[in-house]
């Protein structure tokens, strides 16, 4: 990638089919995306899944991109990567191959019909916080404060890693 872009975040998830593979290749197709490079990746979690619980435990990640795409390019390319691993849409809140949350985009707050960020649900995710926390730790939300201090308001028991590298 040339001129610099901007810096965002995204959650993975997954509790179908091999879900640690599912989450490391979806690591390498965000490093993969046009215009965009992988900074970083999270640990990788293991996590009991909120809302319905009859379903698998997820795994849980987060990605640090660099990125010149727009904020609704980029959710298109997250969408076609969630396509590829074979994401139906067939269930409100049940399980998943791969699932890729636009958590944050630069320090913007974006409200559209397709799009919010910083993601509505992320503060109350501990699935989400830890991993973020791990490698953005003096981050601020735009919003919500500090992204420490909403980590310390959630319940972080139900977590455990699972890899202290996406790439292990
Ligand atoms: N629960 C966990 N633990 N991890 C997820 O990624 C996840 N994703 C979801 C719902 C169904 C809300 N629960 C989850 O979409």
């Amino acid at each position: 990638m040339s001129a610099a872009g901007v810096v965002a975040y995204v959650g993975l998830g997954s509790n179908l089919e091999d879900p640690l593979r599912q989450v490391r290749q979806a690591f390498d197709e965000l490093d993969a995306l046009p215009q965009t490079r992988l900074l970083q990746r999270s640990p990788l979690y293991r996590s009991v899944p909120h809302g319905p619980a009859e379903q698998p435990d997820y795994v849980n990640a987060v990605a640090m991109l660099e990125t010149r795409l727009e904020p609704q390019a980029l959710l298109d390319e997250l969408h076609r990567i969630e396509r590829r691993h074979g994401r139906v849409r067939a269930v409100h809140w049940g399980p998943r191959t791969l699932d890729l949350d636009l958590l944050l985009y630069a320090d913007r707050r974006i409200d559209s019909q397709h799009l919010t960020v910083p993601h509505p649900q992320m503060h109350r995710r501990a699935f989400v916080l830890a991993p973020l926390h791990d490698i953005a730790p003096d981050l601020r939300l735009p919003g919500l404060g500090l992204l420490a201090e909403r980590l310390h308001e959630v319940d972080t028991s139900d977590l455990q890693v699972l890899a202290e590298s996406g790439r292990d």
